[in-house]
């Protein structure tokens, strides 16, 4: 079935969630943290996602903000780093997080294409439109859906049902783009065809899902979704 539809997953495929504590760490009169920013963005990111999870699990939803200020505070206990202007600082600017390179450029071209383009997001609405605008990268979007809708994160089936629902085509015209292993896992078990955009280079998620094709950056995209390059 050719593709219709592209529908990307956003923290850690189209934003880049390192860049917060990256980018903070090379300010001046930081040292402290500078030593151990890398610790406090995995262990931030780690229990971002391991929270959604288990509020999915037993209905206890709040909005990703909530769970994104709840994991940056235990990253910065664990990491001996807890400071409310640090904290602020870091949740400031989670809102604006970059976008990798390749993005603004192959959203244009699968538009170009004549394909519909989404974003597919735990992100709450608010949050979601502050990046997308940042990144300048609205123009190329048609749809930028959140969990928020349904009121429970990925991977609950009925999230990766918003986007039937909201372009009304079926699901193996959608080609779902994730850089996380389980969320493309399960958006393949869902129906999806799936890239997962493996930046990291790890090793393939053992989940009864498996995404059909696999990339290192997101600049395949067209080709994958059945553009050619030029
Ligand atoms: C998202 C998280 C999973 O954007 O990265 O949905």
């Amino acid at each position: 079935m050719p593709i219709s539809t592209c529908v990307f997953d956003a923290y850690g495929t189209l934003f880049d969630v390192n860049a917060a504590a990256r980018n903070l760490a090379e300010e001046d009169g930081l040292e402290g943290f500078a030593a151990v920013w890398q610790q406090v963005s995995s262990h931030w990111r780690n229990k971002q996602l391991q929270y959604s999870w288990i509020r999915a699990i037993t209905r206890d939803h709040v909005d990703f903000w909530q769970v994104t200020q709840d994991a940056l505070d235990w990253a910065l206990d664990v990491t001996d780093q807890a400071n409310p202007a640090l904290r602020d600082r870091l949740l400031g600017l989670y809102w604006t997080l970059p976008a990798y390179p390749e993005v603004p450029e192959m959203l244009a071209t699968l538009k170009a294409g004549g394909l519909q383009t989404a974003i597919l997001s735990n992100g709450s609405p608010r949050m979601l439109e502050g990046a997308v605008d940042s990144a300048g990268i609205g123009p190329v979007l048609d749809a930028v859906l959140s969990v928020e809708d349904e009121g429970i994160f990925k991977p609950d089936a009925r999230v990766y049902g918003l986007v039937g629902r909201h372009f009304d085509v079926p699901k193996n015209e959608v080609l779902f783009v994730s850089s996380n292993g389980w969320d493309a896992a399960s958006a393949a078990s869902y129906g999806f065809q799936v890239l997962w955009v493996n930046r990291a280079g790890e090793p393939m998620d053992r989940l009864p899902g498996q995404p059909g094709q696999v990339a290192e950056d997101l600049t395949s995209v067209p080709e994958m979704a059945g553009l050619v390059r030029g």
